[in-house]
């Protein structure tokens, strides 16, 4: 539908920016804190920065805070290290890192600006892998307690939370990000999932519980799934997709129930989970405040291939090739893409919203959205990203589209608040409204310049969001 009239963005909307601990940190083993999965594979792979120093925000982070304020973020979404807290997952708490995380708390809540916390964003302890990580269900109960440690310490301070970053790309290209190892059987990763599922969901209890005015909820990454024609066949495709890949995160996130079309794949595959007595009422008793979400694309499929027929491809976190008897990923040829390849769809935004809304009812936060690009820092300390600007500029008109839909929106939380590394493809993806100096593996000097998309997104903020220009 279009409209003669757009709805404005609501007075107390949170402009944020997000971050994650392994990617932004860096001092990956500083003060105590024990190595995550993410530090146990990454140091080894050259030409690409790794994860020791990210953007060493652990060591500057009162100034990088201050530049956040200066932008005018009224909210910033990160990441808590779960190894900084505990380093190896289930032992001995650490003072230092429960220390930095009230350091970074306090500077943002004296700059006005909200913390909305991530639990666990990609890094699991790598202790608690080499005793089967997610596939063990013991992690279920090191996540409770990690979860109770932090909303006793921070629950005062924090209002919003976000459970776990991404689980649906954690189980569906887990590889690529990291968090899985190369050739793991389906069975192992479902029955992963189904232990993150439980996680979540006591967490999700235990904050109700014990903080009275929390608000608390998921955060998968939500991208609408076309149908590539009107054929039938493609439009029952894009619905098996977007059960596989999106609702069945977020049906058992907010309805406590697994996704039929998605169980039944999970049959046809072998990788029905075990399920214990009493884990579904855990999952049905526990109810998220909001749907939190990252969007960068939306996907395209076709039928599958005749069985036999081998899939194309693609290694690429949001590019899915295809699976036999489900799917065939196509190129949506009305959409531009970004230097990296990934398709560009602000009104998939839109799109994506209005699914959301129509299935679960409850109000969305975007916690990530935006574009990894090349940048070049000038000789006078500018940045000129107007291909940045354009992208987040497409998709907030979007968000305000889906607000006149009648979509409740709280907040958008693009990616990222500053340079930070990549999942898999170093620092040259670039994300920022700070650019960082340095580059794959010299590091320079670290400095910080405020890129043009700093300075626009500052007036879209002060506008709350009137002026795009
Ligand atoms: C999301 C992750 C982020 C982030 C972003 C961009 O999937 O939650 O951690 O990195 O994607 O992806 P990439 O770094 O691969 O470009």
């Amino acid at each position: 539908m279009r409209y003669k009239k757009l709805s404005p963005f609501p007075p107390h909307f949170l402009w944020s920016g997000s971050t994650s601990a392994y990617q932004v940190e860096g001092a990956w083993n500083d003060d105590g804190k024990g190595p995550s999965v993410i530090d146990v594979g990454n140091h080894t792979k050259p030409g690409i920065a790794d994860f020791t120093v990210c953007v060493d925000h652990y060591h500057r982070m009162e100034d990088d805070v201050a530049l956040f304020a200066e932008m005018g973020l009224t909210a910033y979404r990160f990441s808590i290290a779960w190894t900084r807290i505990i380093p190896d997952g289930d032992g001995e708490i650490n003072q230092a890192g429960i220390d930095f995380y009230h350091r970074l708390i306090d500077a943002l809540i004296a700059h006005h600006i909200e913390p909305i916390v991530t639990m666990y964003h990609f890094d699991l302890p790598a202790a608690l892998d080499a005793k089967g990580g997610w596939e063990n269900r013991a992690t279920v109960a090191a996540f409770e307690r990690y979860a109770r440690i932090l909303f006793s310490e921070y629950g005062n301070k924090v209002k919003y939370w976000l459970t776990i970053n991404e689980q649906n790309m954690m189980i569906l290209v887990g590889e690529a990000i990291g968090t899985v190892k190369p050739g793991s059987p389906k069975s192992a990763l479902y029955q992963a999932n189904h232990h993150m599922m439980l996680a979540q969901a006591k967490a999700m209890i235990l904050c109700h519980e014990m903080l009275l005015n929390a608000k608390i909820g998921p955060a998968p990454n939500i991208g609408l799934v076309y149908p590539a024609t009107s054929k039938p066949e493609d439009v029952l495709a894009a619905d098996d997709v977007n059960s596989i890949r999106n609702w069945f995160y977020v049906d058992a996130a907010a309805r406590g129930i697994y996704n039929s079309v998605a169980w039944r794949y999970l049959e046809e595959i072998g990788a029905v989970p075990s399920i214990e007595d009493g884990d579904m009422d855990i999952l049905a008793a526990a109810r998220p405040d909001f749907i939190a979400f990252n969007y960068y694309t939306s996907l395209t499929v076709a039928e599958p291939l005749p069985e036999g027929q081998p899939i194309p491809g693609s290694s690429d976190q949001q590019l899915f090739a295809g699976e036999e008897n489900v799917f065939l990923g196509k190129n949506n040829p009305y959409l531009p893409r970004t230097d990296f390849g990934w398709e560009m769809d602000p009104v998939g935004f839109r799109n994506t919203f209005r699914a959301l809304w129509d299935r679960y009812h409850l109000p969305l936060l975007v916690t990530e959205n935006g574009l990894g690009a090349y940048d070049s820092l000038e000789a006078d300390g500018a940045v000129h990203d107007p291909y940045r600007i354009n992208y987040l500029r497409d998709h907030i008109e979007q968000i305000q589209l889906a607000l006149t839909d009648g979509v409740e929106v709280l907040g958008y939380s693009p990616w990222s608040a500053i340079d930070l590394i990549s999942t898999h493809q170093g620092i040259s993806k670039r994300y920022g409204f700070i650019f960082v100096n340095r580059g794959e593996e010299d590091l320079r000097d670290l400095a910080r310049y405020k890129k043009d998309s700093f300075f626009w997104y500052q007036k879209v903020i002060h506008t709350n969001g009137a002026d795009l220009s």
